[in-house]
């Protein structure tokens, strides 16, 4: 081991590991750029990474075909109670399992590297931040943790002899024989991955695979699974949403915070360029926020990462601008093509597509190819601080105070651009019944409606059931300060198929509508749903959209939201008794507006 660690319980369960996956040396990572190098340059090395002429300190990567996404249906929680997980997770006894992954951790680091790695999700220091240790055989993964988090000695030191973190183990489950020469990508096969999640414990284990979210155990497993459990626990959220502040031309701020399940556009939002003159936007987060109620009774919030891994095809100088501008340099790319002259490529980066690539699988591509360039999941890995529209104020440790929360989903038909909910209750309900057409970019079939309460479906800890009640709690504790819940939909489509919303820039447009509604400026229409913009409100000058079009995209029509009934009393039926009885009654009170 090249640092001697003064933390008990971290050269603890360093040991451990050590003697449970047989790793043929330990080195603990101190975060620095000389560090990154060393890593890259071993990644380079064996023909993993491959760099990339056009950016500089840039490097794509290839995973395996079975290592794309995130495997849902093989990530687990393990609580000592199968209720705890409640009806959205997966469960599994934590004895039992124990013993089954103790025989897959058993020797499997053997003929490679055990890297620890001390990160912060959150500001060094912030009293809302929290202190991670992973455990990896991947120099894959310790550079992707230096960008998306604060990795380093600080932590180290602020972690002293007896400081707390939560553990976190991950090996790609690919043992290295002597001798033998290493592949592109080292994983496991689908049958023996899998991510296990200790919320009782913060305790986190995955296995088998190298990618995103399975990987970088301090996004998806710690900041969002974990966190959301201990947020409950200690009274704070940990929520699947992007933070961005939006600035009037009078200079006033306004926070927002919005949750949207994937392939919704999230990053886009939270680097969006207003249209409207006059209004700036800058951004704090892209997919998570840490909120806690401060000293002045608003609740704050925080992004914990430190980077961006966003969802590459699709992105463009015309979808987000301010995204393409951050991956000039030092990034990472996985799964995207690769160009003739040394530059990564994907679907939607350039109107015209280049004539020929090396595609995500290793293969030459060119238009005339079946299959994509890039794979649909492709990722960058961006350090936070390239944005050219990052907020001053997105490392500070007291967190931004939150004026607006945003749900949403992708709807072709019934759900307006925006409403307002009637109260914090309401609101609740919306987020609650959250739901989302699928798309290309989710496992399923395209089309269908998924319901994904407050975009967490995926990412709670804890019983979904209990995390509703505890959304009634803040609000509870918020009183008149809390946050004004919105839902909005970008993908409304005309009767032809058309969407009716250009999205984007204009949804400055619909901010606006929101900051007006919180500072008590406009009026709004009463309806079944909630409250709508009054015509006029939304500021549509330079908008080239028909007001017949605008009127369809606002309809509420009572025969459409009649036909979501019965879906969402099946939604609740999933949470038996965890249901609160207040959704209950906005349920029976949404049906009754209904008529
Ligand atoms: O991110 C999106 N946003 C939010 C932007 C701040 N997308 C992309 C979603 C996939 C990740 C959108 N797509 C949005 C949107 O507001 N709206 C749409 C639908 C749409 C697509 C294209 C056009 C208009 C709407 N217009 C043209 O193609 C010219
Ligand atoms: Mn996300």
């Amino acid at each position: 081991m090249n640092i001697n660690i003064k933390n008990k319980k971290l050269n603890n369960w360093i040991k451990e590991v050590e003697d449970m996956c047989r790793p043929d040396d330990v080195y603990v990572c101190n975060g620095s750029t000389e560090e990154y190098n060393l890593m890259m340059g071993k990644l380079l090395a064996s023909g993993s990474a491959i760099p990339l002429k056009k950016r500089p300190n840039s490097y794509l990567f290839r995973s395996d075909p079975s290592d794309v996404a995130r495997i849902e249906d093989r990530t687990y929680l393990s609580t000592i109670s199968k209720d705890e997980a409640g009806p959205t997770n997966n469960w599994i006894d934590p004895v039992q399992l124990k013993e089954t992954m103790k025989r897959l951790y058993r020797g499997c680091m053997r003929g490679r590297t055990m890297y620890v790695i001390p990160f912060s999700m959150g500001p060094i220091g912030s009293p809302i931040s929290k202190i991670g240790v992973e455990i990896t055989d991947s120099p894959y993964v310790v550079c992707n943790m230096h960008i998306m988090t604060r990795v380093g000695s600080r932590v180290l030191d602020l972690l002293s002899n007896d400081g707390d973190f939560i553990p976190c183990l991950h090996s790609v489950g690919a043992p290295l024989p002597k001798g033998k020469k290493d592949v592109q990508w080292p994983c496991a096969p689908i049958e023996k991955k899998y991510i296990r999640l200790f919320p009782e414990e913060n305790l986190i284990w995955s296995f088998g695979s190298g990618y995103g979210g399975n990987a970088l155990l301090g996004k998806k497993c710690l900041a969002l699974r974990i966190a959301s459990a201990i947020a409950r626990r200690e009274g704070w959220m940990a929520e699947h949403m992007l933070i961005l502040r939006f600035i009037s031309p009078e200079g006033k701020q306004y926070h927002i915070a919005a949750a949207f399940p994937s392939a919704c556009g999230k990053t886009n939002l939270a680097m969006m360029r207003p249209s409207l003159k006059g209004w700036k936007c800058e951004c704090i987060g892209d997919d998570i926020a840490w909120m806690k109620i401060g000293a002045d009774g608003r609740l704050h919030a925080i992004n914990p990462e430190n980077g961006f891994f966003g969802v590459a095809p699709g992105t463009s100088y015309s979808t987000n601008p301010m995204a393409m501008d951050t991956l000039k340099e030092n990034v990472i790319f996985t799964n995207c093509a690769l160009t003739d002259d040394g530059d990564v490529w994907w679907e939607g980066m350039t109107e015209e597509e280049p004539s020929h690539t090396i595609d995500w699988k290793g293969n030459d591509w060119t238009p005339q190819s079946k299959r994509g360039a890039a794979h649909p999941n492709a990722r960058f890995t961006a350090p936070a601080s390239q944005c050219p529209v990052i907020c001053s104020d997105w490392e500070n440790p007291a967190g931004v105070p939150i004026d607006i929360f945003i749900f949403g989903g992708r709807r072709g038909s019934a759900v307006p651009l925006v409403y307002e909910a009637f109260s914090w209750d309401h609101g609740v309900f919306l987020g609650a019944t959250a739901a989302s057409e699928t798309t290309s970019a989710n496992i399923g079939a395209v089309g269908n409606l998924r319901r994904d309460p407050f975009a967490m479906k995926p990412f709670c800890g804890y019983n979904m059931g209990d995390c509703f009640q505890h959304w009634f709690d803040m609000g509870d504790r918020l009183g008149n300060k809390a946050p004004r819940i919105f839902y909005v939909n970008w993908f409304r489509k005309s009767e032809d198929g058309k969407f009716l919303w250009p999205g984007f820039s204009d949804n400055s447009r619909v901010l606006k509508w929101m900051c007006d509604r919180v500072d008590g400026k406009v009026d709004a229409q009463k309806s079944p749903i909630g409250f709508l913009p009054k015509e006029g409100d939304l500021h549509l000058e330079g908008v080239n959209m028909s007001p017949e079009d605008m009127k369809e995209l606002m309809k509420v029509n009572p025969e459409e939201w009649r036909a979501e009934i019965p879906g969402i009393e099946q939604h609740f039926a999933l949470f038996g008794n965890r249901l609160p009885e207040r959704l209950k009654k906005q349920l029976k009170d949404f049906i009754s507006r209904l008529g």
